[in-house]
C-alpha cells in the first residue's frame, strides 16, 4: 500500500511550518558520524522546525552508542520525537510504503527503488535531497541546490553541501547552543559537577592545559605523548574510549585504557572517559582549552565550541582528504598572523600523518589560536544552521 504522509503536528510558534512529513535515510560507513549528523538534523527538524520526521537507519548499534534511550530489538520506535525505523536496505521502506513531503538520503545512500517509484507516482512530488559529506572547498557553493533529473522519472533531485562558506548550506547548529554553553562556562559549580562525573576528581588547577582526544588511530600519538609528558606545564588529556584507547595503553604500559582509567607521567595526567550520549560531548569540548576531534560532527561541534582545535580529518584514497583538511585550514586560519598560521598548518599536518608534531611550536600560538577560534565561530555563524538552511529550501519547493 502506498500513501502520501503528510503531518497535522503544529509547528513551533512563530513559524508557519506544520505539515511537513520528512524521512532520513542513513547507512552507517563506519564509525558514528553518518548517524550522529543525521540524528541531530532529525532532532532539530523536529524540535525547531516542528516536522514529522521518520528516520531510517540501517545500524541500530552504532545509533545505541550515542543515543542510549534507542531499543536496539525493536524494528520501530519513537526517541524525543522522531520516529526511528531499522532500515534493512535496500529493499526495505517501512511496513506500510509511505512517502514523505521532504526525502533525505544521507550521504548518497541509495533509497529503496520501491520508495523512489511512488515517490514518482505521487500527487506533489516530495523534494529529494542528498545531503552531502562536509567539505570547505570552494566548488562546493558552485554545486550546492544543484538539481539532478531522474533518469526514468519525473523526479530530479537536488545536491544540499554543508560547507563552511557563504553559498553552502553550512553545519548544524541547534538554536539553544551558545547558551547552554555560555550557562557551562560561567557556573563554577556545573563545570565541578561535570569534572566529578567525567574523571572523578575536581577540575584541574588553572595553569594546566587541558586537553580533549577524539581521533583515529594515528602514528603521531606516541610522539605528542612524550613530549607532554616531557613538558614545563602541565597537561591534562581527556579521552573518550575508542578507537585511540590501544595507543594511550601502551605509552602506559597498561593492559587496556578503558572508561575510569587514569594515569600519570611527568607533566602529563590523562584520564579515559566513557563514550557518552551525543548531547554529553558538547560540555567535554567546553571544558577543555584544546580539542582534538575527527570525521565530520565532532570538527563541526569543536568550531561551535568556540576554542582551539586540531582537526584529524577521515583519510581517504589516494590521500582525497588534504585538499579538504587545507581548505578547512584556509578558513579557520585566514585572519591569523603568518607565524602561528603557518605553526598550526604544520600542526595539523602532522597530525594527519605529514610529519612529527611540534607541541612547543603550538602551545606558544595557543592564545592566538583562542582568539581566532572565537572570532571563526562567529563567522561560521553567518552561514546559517543546515537545518534551518534546509528547512527554508525545502519549504520555497514545496509551495
Ligand atoms: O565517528 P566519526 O569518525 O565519524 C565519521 C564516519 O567515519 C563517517 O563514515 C565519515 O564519513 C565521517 O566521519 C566523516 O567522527 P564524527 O563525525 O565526529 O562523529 C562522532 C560522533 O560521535 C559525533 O556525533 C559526536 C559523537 N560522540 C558522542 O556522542 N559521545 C562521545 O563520547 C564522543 C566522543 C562522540
Amino acid at each position: 500500500m502506498t500513501e502520501a504522509r503528510s503531518s497535522s503536528a503544529a509547528a513551533p510558534t512563530g513559524t508557519a511550518e506544520a505539515g511537513v512529513a520528512c524521512d532520513i535515510f542513513c547507512a552507517v560507513i563506519d564509525n558514528f558520524g553518518d548517524i550522529g549528523v543525521c540524528w541531530r538534523l532529525a532532532r532539530q527538524l523536529a524540535h525547531e522546525h516542528g516536522w514529522q520526521v521518520r528516520l531510517f537507519v540501517d545500524d541500530l548499534h552504532a545509533f545505541d552508542k550515542l543515543c542510549p534511550a534507542l531499543d536496539t530489538s525493536r524494528a520501530t520506535q519513537s526517541v524525543e520525537g522522531v520516529l526511528i525505523e531499522h532500515w534493512h536496505e535496500p529493499e526495505h521502506a517501512g511496513d506500510t510504503l509511505q512517502i514523505a513531503d521532504v526525502v533525505i538520503e544521507a550521504f548518497a545512500c541509495e533509497l529503496p527503488p520501491v520508495y523512489v517509484a511512488a515517490m514518482a507516482e505521487r500527487g506533489r512530488k516530495p523534494v529529494w535531497l542528498n545531503l552531502e559529506y562536509l567539505s570547505a572547498e570552494d566548488w562546493v557553493a558552485d554545486f550546492h541546490l544543484r538539481p539532478s533529473p531522474h533518469p526514468r522519472y519525473a523526479l530530479a533531485k537536488h545536491f544540499f553541501f554543508p560547507g563552511l562558506g557563504p553559498g553552502t548550506g553550512g553545519v548544524l547548529k541547534e538554536r539553544t547552543l551558545d547558551a547552554s554553553r555560555a550557562d557551562f562556562e560561567r557556573s563554577p559549580q556545573t563545570r565541578a559537577a561535570w569534572w566529578r562525573h567525567a574523571t572523578g576528581g575536581p577540575p584541574p588547577a588553572p595553569e594546566a592545559t587541558v586537553i580533549s582526544l577524539f581521533a583515529y588511530e594515528n602514528l603521531a600519538v606516541a610522539p605528542l605523548l612524550e613530549q607532554w609528558r616531557d613538558g614545563a606545564r602541565p597537561v591534562v588529556l581527556l579521552v573518550p574510549e575508542g578507537r585511540i584507547s590501544g595507543a594511550l595503553a601502551r605509552f602506559f604500559g597498561m593492559p587496556a585504557f578503558g572508561a575510569g582509567s587514569q594515569a600519570t607521567r611527568g607533566a602529563l595526567r590523562a584520564h579515559a572517559l566513557a563514550f557518552t550520549e551525543q548531547r554529553g560531548y558538547d560540555p567535554l569540548l567546553w571544558a577543555s582549552d584544546l580539542n582534538f576531534v575527527r570525521g565530520e560532527d565532532s570538527f563541526v561541534r569543536a568550531q561551535w565550541a568556540a576554542r582551539p582545535f586540531v582537526w584529524h580529518i577521515y583519510p581517504q584514497a589516494d590521500d582525497a582528504h588534504l585538499p579538504k583538511l587545507d581548505a578547512a585550514l584556509a578558513h579557520y586560519g585566514r585572519t591569523l598572523p603568518e607565524a602561528p598560521r603557518a605553526a598550526l598548518e604544520r600542526f595539523w599536518h602532522a597530525w594527519n600523518g605529514r610529519g612529527i608534531p611540534d607541541w612547543a611550536d603550538f602551545l606558544q600560538n595557543l592564545p592566538a589560536y583562542a582568539a581566532r577560534a572565537k572570532a571563526w565561530a562567529g563567522e561560521l555563524a553567518q552561514v546559517g544552521d543546515l537545518a534551518a538552511n534546509l528547512a527554508e529550501f525545502a519549504k520555497s519547493q514545496l509551495k
